[in-house]
């Protein structure tokens, strides 16, 4: 990969974190598909698949294109992409729970055949966006790599197709908008304070003694989820089973039912990345119409979530109709989903600046830690409630750079890359000293690296900053 920056020791620092970062993925590859990590998570994750593809597209689109085959391989009968597909190689006991504990969800007529077993729970919905960031690197690439992109395209189209669809219904009954999600897992920030008040509601029932296989694999047991909210993520699970996996029978009786905002801004850019990606397969007027709809719903839903005081969207706890207000990276959501009215663009970016985001004094980096630092709930090396995650900074990134904020994007994108200097690839990032926690050589942080490096040595691609005030 070329990198092009200033002379001298900086442009060899940023060359061998390229190539460090090219050999996570390569250490992780498992012959066409990705690990999320080493050992805490031997299996393929659904969001973190996306954010693989987007960085090895900067390697080998073919192969970055394959990942997202792969995980689509698995898809289910209604259209939805399971947030794990189990590695039937992982060591026994590599991961709890495993494919064992979800072997039922095989049993759904829905179901894709097995081995390998899925997860019934889904993640971000963050495919298209990762499938348009394979179709431009490879017209970077050349005709060749085009014309293979191409024709992954016309493949892989009906299934995001099918996916977006089954996210703007079964996971939208009420038509908001907004995608519901029954567990935490599947909003893909687990124990984020955004779910302390949903969860607190949920009963704990009998369950037998399990093990936390997570803690064999991190430094001390402070970075993970507590035994209380495990307790819970495992009687949801139970519950889910109980109902089949069935989406209407758990849409009625599951205790923990909640619109997510992160996943419903990530789907509108998703959505958005559909429609280009419609436009190139030469889809029906129909299908675009609806895609188009699709978004345009999922921006007016989260409007409906947005926070005048706190100027940020919260998500909906429809269980207990009331919103959950609680300031994390989340309520980022309508920057993400883009094309936001002025105003509401200049209100998020002055909380993101501010002291209850990246610009809290503290900080070894200004980039924005995942739960506010303002909030009693924050905790900085727990997990999603304190801690800097490389993947949301690009999240983050990537949307500044949508909006036309290319000056700030691109701080935050200096920021993001020192933070990595030291090539651990850290799952997460404790804010305060920097140190790298939770999981290292993490697929994801390698991939969103590799296309934080590509971003510097091209030309700029975004229209410049239009200055604010
Ligand atoms: C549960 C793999 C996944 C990420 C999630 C992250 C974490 C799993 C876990 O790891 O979740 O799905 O066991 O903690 O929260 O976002 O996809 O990297």
């Amino acid at each position: 990969m070329q990198v092009k920056t200033p002379p001298g020791k900086i442009l060899d620092e940023r060359e061998e974190l390229a190539a460090r970062a090219g050999e996570v993925l390569r250490l992780n590859d498992m012959g066409g598909w990705t690990r999320a990590a080493p050992n805490l998570y031997p299996h393929q994750w659904s969001w973190d698949s996306a954010f693989i593809a987007i960085g090895l597209a900067h390697l080998d689109t073919r192969r970055a294109a394959r990942e997202i085959r792969g995980l689509f391989a698995h898809q289910w009968a209604t259209g939805k992409v399971p947030h794990i597909v189990f590695n039937p190689k992982a060591p026994p006991h590599a991961y709890f729970p495993g494919a064992e504990h979800w072997a039922c969800a095989a049993d759904s007529p829905d179901a894709p055949p097995a081995p390998p077993y899925t997860s019934c729970l889904t993640q971000p919905p963050l495919h298209a966006i990762a499938v348009w960031h394979i179709w431009e690197a490879a017209g970077r690439e050349g005709e060749e790599s085009l014309s293979a992109a191409r024709a992954f395209l016309q493949d892989i189209y009906p299934r995001l197709f099918a996916w977006h669809r089954y996210l703007l219904t079964y996971r939208d009954p009420e038509g908001s908008g907004l995608v519901t999600i029954y567990h935490p897992w599947g909003s893909g920030t687990d124990n984020s304070p955004r779910w302390d008040d949903a969860l607190a509601a949920v009963e704990v029932g009998d369950l037998p003694p399990y093990p936390r296989s997570d803690l064999q694999h991190v430094g001390d047991p402070s970075q993970r989820p507590t035994k209380a909210d495990y307790d819970r993520y495992l009687w949801l699970v139970k519950l889910i089973k109980g109902a089949g996996c069935d989406e209407k029978a758990i849409y009625r009786s599951h205790p923990f039912l909640v619109k997510d905002v992160l996943s419903s801004g990530i789907l509108v850019a998703a959505n958005e990345a559909l429609l280009k990606i419609a436009e190139v397969v030469g889809a029906s007027d129909q299908d675009r119409e609806l895609i188009a709809g699709w978004a345009e719903r999922g921006r007016w839903g989260l409007e409906t979530c947005w926070d005048e005081d706190l100027k940020l969207c919260l998500d909906y706890d429809l269980r207990d109709s009331k919103p959950l207000r609680v300031r994390t990276v989340a309520g980022f959501a309508p920057l993400i989903a883009g094309q936001q009215k002025p105003e509401r663009l200049e209100a998020l970016l002055e909380v993101l600046d501010s002291p209850a985001f990246a610009g809290y004094p503290e900080l070894r980096w200004p980039l924005p830690p995942s739960t506010s630092p303002e909030e009693l709930r924050f905790h900085p090396r727990s997990y999603w409630r304190g801690p800097t995650w490389p993947v949301v900074n690009w999240l983050l990134w990537w949307s500044l750079l949508r909006a036309g904020e290319s000056e700030r994007a691109e701080q935050l994108r200096r920021a993001a890359l020192e933070q990595l200097t030291a090539g651990d690839f850290a799952e997460y990032y404790e804010p305060f000293a920097g140190e790298p926690i939770g999981s290292l050589a993490q697929s994801w942080t390698a991939a969103v690296a590799l296309d934080w490096l590509a971003a510097g040595s091209r030309p700029e691609r975004e229209p410049r900053s239009t200055k604010r005030g």
